[in-house]
């Protein structure tokens, strides 16, 4: 038996002493103290009652401490569970109710506002602040620096990430072992990442893109990673200067051609510039490539089924697709309504299964049997097409969802909350496109009778219940909601409307 997650990804470095993480004017982490931090921290897992399958959850800032709970929780045969930093009180609540982590991490500042839930669910609480320093830091230091790695079949849950839903809820995507080493290795093959390489890591490790997508890949090549808290433009393009590989959303790219200090010569030792997690414009991928002679790579995936497509390394990136199927990965586009197959060329339901497919949502049977076929096929929600030598692109999407910035929000649970003021009579949340963030977030509210709207009111309430990203940012008041015959509302007239 093995646990061959943590064995590909950081037992193997045991010894390695080259540098894994690398952040602004602070000391580095080489793998090898990488390895032995996650030893301390696994043990301080177990004495705080950790058993195999149990949940970890962690709201806390981006730190390299947060990196190694990631690889204790592995190494411990955990479940690692994630959240947004930005999440309010409500928000949190429910993760940690349908969750229920027997560890839960947060800033000593969230402490108190969330006992009361974590009391309720028996979760042990460490805390970790934006220094790294907290109750996990302090007792896990006085530990062994060694530890019996917990056995792990390829097919346990190594992690539950969540994921917003139409119906307002979110949804655990339960994802195994093989489904992040699968992918993992077979991005590192095709994207040729190695030892070599520098990745500047400035996306959140809350989500599918910054902790599986590069840290894994990184871990499993041995690469370093300069660790950054945020992207900040001055300091990507001091890393792009020394660095091989960036990994980023659109947002990402769209902010460095606005600024004049991305050059050919500031980009001469990159090897590799990825773009994902939201639409990239051919446009923008036109001019970085004017700009820099670098063409960018962009993938698609989603946090259901890690990485799905990938424009080639070697071979043409081609502007507006998101590539081919990775070697191990199926695609199919199928007709929304028969669910029959395609030809090709014609925009369908993308549909996936492989090794990167998850096991379904966390409590939800029903949920996972109406997305997940018999047949081993996800329904992603978005529509697609491919074109005769296998390029896919994607054209739009089936479910009701907003993608600002690399964010999901999904319309509904917005709207839930805007319906809980009784001065509102009714609500459509919906996307425009927006120059920086790629869609932005904005509300069309109907009035109750009698009433007047209040927008500096409207946003105290929103801003006590929902993350910064998920809230309006301009709010369009209307005397009714243009609906279709059937009663629905039909957000596309609103688009239309309201997009500059
Ligand atoms: C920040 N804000 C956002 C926002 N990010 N609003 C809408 N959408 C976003 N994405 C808010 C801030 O709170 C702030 O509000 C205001 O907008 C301006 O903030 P900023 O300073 O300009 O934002 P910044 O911190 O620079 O963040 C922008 C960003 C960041 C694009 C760099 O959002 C980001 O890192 N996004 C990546 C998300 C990601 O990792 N997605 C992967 C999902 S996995 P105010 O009012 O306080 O000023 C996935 C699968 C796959 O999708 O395929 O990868
Ligand atoms: P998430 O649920 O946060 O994992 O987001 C997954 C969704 O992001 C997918 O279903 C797509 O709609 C979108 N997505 C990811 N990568 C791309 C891409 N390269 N182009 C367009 N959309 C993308």
């Amino acid at each position: 038996m093995a646990n061959p997650l943590y064995d590909n990804l950081i037992g193997k470095h045991a010894t390695n002493d080259a540098c894994f993480l690398r952040q602004p004017g602070k000391p580095t982490v080489s793998f090898r103290q990488f390895s032995e931090r996650t030893s301390q921290v696994a043990n301080l897992l177990l004495k705080h009652g950790l058993k195999p399958g149990d949940r970890v959850a962690v709201q806390a800032s981006k730190t390299v401490e947060m990196v190694i709970l990631y690889g204790a929780t592995i190494q411990a045969g955990g479940v690692f569970l994630s959240l947004n930093t930005d999440y309010k009180k409500d928000e949190i609540s429910y993760f940690i109710k349908d969750a229920s982590p027997k560890i839960f991490v947060c800033d000593p500042q969230k402490r108190k506002e969330l006992e009361q839930i974590t009391g309720q669910v028996g979760s042990q609480v460490l805390t970790l602040d934006k220094n790294g320093q907290g109750s996990l830091q302090s007792q896990a230091n006085i530990l062994s620096k060694t530890f019996n790695t917990i056995d792990r079949r390829p097919d346990d849950l190594v992690a539950l990430l969540y994921t917003s839903g139409t119906t307002g809820r979110s949804k655990g995507a339960m994802l195994t072992q093989n489904n992040l080493l699968s992918n993992a290795r077979t991005l590192k093959n095709l994207w040729e990442i190695n030892e070599d390489d520098i990745l500047i890591h400035a996306l959140p490790i809350f989500h599918t893109h910054g902790l599986f997508v590069a840290l894994n890949t990184a871990l499993l090549a041995g690469a370093e990673v300069t660790f950054l808290q945020k992207f900040e433009i001055t300091e990507i393009i001091e890393a792009i200067r020394a660095s091989t590989l960036l990994m980023g959303v659109p947002t990402f790219y769209t902010r460095l051609l606005a600024d004049e200090r991305l050059t050919a010569h500031l980009a001469k030792n990159m090897r590799l510039f990825i773009s994902g997690s939201a639409p990239l414009l051919a446009d923008t991928h036109e001019e970085f490539t004017r700009r820099t002679g670098h063409y960018i790579l962009e993938r698609y995936g989603m946090t259901e089924t890690n990485m799905i497509t990938s424009n080639p390394y070697n071979g043409e990136r081609r502007p507006g697709t998101v590539g081919k199927p990775l070697p191990d990965v199926e695609i199919q586009i199928n007709d929304t309504q028969t669910g029959r197959e395609n030809a090709d060329g014609e925009i369908g339901m993308i549909e996936v299964r492989g090794p990167n497919v998850f096991k379904g949502y966390w409590n939800m049977p029903d949920k996972t049997a109406l997305e997940l076929k018999e047949n081993g096929f996800f329904i992603t929600g978005d529509l697609g097409k491919l074109s005769s030598d296998g390029y896919l692109s994607i054209v739009g999407r089936e479910k009701d969802l907003i993608i600002s910035g690399g964010y999901n929000v999904y319309p509904k649970e917005i709207e839930d909350v805007l319906n809980e003021l009784e001065k509102i009579d009714e609500t459509a949340v919906f996307g425009i496109s927006d120059n920086d963030f790629g869609e932005r977030v904005v509300a069309a509210v109907v009035m109750a009778e009698n009433e007047s709207f209040d927008k500096s009111e409207t946003e105290v309430f929103v801003n006590e219940k929902l993350a910064r990203y998920k809230q309006p940012k301009e709010y369009f008041v209307l005397k009714s909601l243009p609906r279709n015959s059937m009663g629905k509302v039909q957000k596309n007239e609103l688009r239309k409307q309201f997009s500059m």
